[in-house]
């Protein structure tokens, strides 16, 4: 069945442990988007290593596997226009230095290795990583009624 564009969008240990998950949920909802999946887990190794497939051998891999494993994530499914590429817009910079004000890691982070959420970086890698986080029947469709004044 077709949906609209989805993303894979990831509340970090950092974002949990600072109790930012209903700040960030809300900026999504309040922009339109539609939450098709979610859940807290604790993700193992061997996911975290290839969630991070594409950073494997580099210098801060090892760390970044430990810490996305060291607690809870909150990993979600988000669906809407452009989701994508607005996501990773209303995420920030992967620096949070280089974050505007304004975006989830200008606001609230100062450093890369914490730098609170996740967001697939494009169409292709927000299949792979939903496939990787998600089985297809924990994906829910729904229609919100005040969609029509969103489209
Ligand atoms: P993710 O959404 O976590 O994938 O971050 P983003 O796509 O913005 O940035 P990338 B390049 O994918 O970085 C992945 C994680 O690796 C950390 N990192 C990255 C470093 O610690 N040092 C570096 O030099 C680079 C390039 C930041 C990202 N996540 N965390 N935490
Ligand atoms: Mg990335």
């Amino acid at each position: 069945m077709e949906h609209p564009e989805r993303s894979f969008i990831m509340i970090k240990p950092d974002g949990v442990q600072r109790q930012l998950i209903g700040e960030i949920i809300s900026r999504f909802e309040r922009r339109g988007y539609k939450l098709v999946a979610a859940k807290l887990m604790t993700p193992s190794v061997q996911l975290a290593k290839q969630h991070y497939a594409e950073h494997d051998g580099k210098p801060f891999f090892e760390p970044l596997v430990k810490f996305l494993t060291s607690g809870p994530v909150f990993a979600m499914v988000w669906e809407g226009k452009d989701i994508v590429a607005t996501g990773r817009k209303m995420i920030g910079k992967t620096k949070p230095l280089d974050s505007e004000p304004g975006t989830i890691r200008g606001d609230f982070g100062i450093d890369v290795g914490r730098n609170l959420i996740h967001g697939s970086d494009s169409v292709d890698s927000a299949n792979r990583e939903i496939k990787l986080w998600f089985h297809a029947e924990d994906l829910n469709s729904w229609k919100p009624v005040t969609q029509g004044w969103i489209y």
